[in-house]
């Protein structure tokens, strides 16, 4: 989910087209501004802690892009691309690494890839099951080895 700073600052376009790249496809996808409920949902976990109302606030601020993207082990090389939470510990070449400079605007939120089952609990929360839309990459036996073997 492409967060409010990141929408504001037209960083939309570079960020898909990153994820196209890597081969990652994208199967819904949806501009959404969030209503409060939804986004103390969203962040459920941090109900707790001291930057939580500043959070939501933020993320209910304007509008954010949210989608699914489908491939191998997608979640954690999503994840791998985003960086870590706070852009300054972000290496250069993640997405908060290029794009972000601070902790309560850092541009992307994707799914824990060390939280089993937190990618399907989100794409819930977001998107109904029609929404998903079924289809082959053209490219897809150039990026999976595996797929290239079962063509020949
Ligand atoms: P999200 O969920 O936005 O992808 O971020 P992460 O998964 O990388 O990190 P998180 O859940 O720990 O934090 C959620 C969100 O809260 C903001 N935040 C976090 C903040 O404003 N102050 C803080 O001290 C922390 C830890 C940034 C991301």
């Amino acid at each position: 989910m492409i967060k409010p700073d990141g929408v504001h600052r037209q960083l939309i376009g570079e960020i898909i087209t990153r994820f196209e790249q890597r081969g990652l496809k994208i199967v819904a996808s949806k501009f959404v501004h969030l209503s409060r409920e939804r986004a103390e949902e969203h962040y459920q976990e941090h109900t707790q802690k001291d930057f939580f109302d500043d959070l939501v606030e933020f993320i209910t601020s304007g509008p954010v892009m949210a989608m699914v993207l489908e491939g191998a082990d997608a979640t954690r090389q999503v994840r791998s691309m985003v960086g870590e939470t706070d852009p300054a510990e972000s290496a250069p070449g993640t997405i908060r690494g290029d794009f972000g400079l601070d902790l309560g605007r850092n541009v992307i939120h994707a799914s824990d890839h060390e939280d089993p089952g937190a990618n399907e609990q989100e794409i819930d929360l977001f998107f109904d099951s029609d929404e998903l839309i079924e289809y082959d990459r053209i490219d897809s036996e150039w990026l999976y080895e595996w797929l290239r073997v079962c063509l020949i």
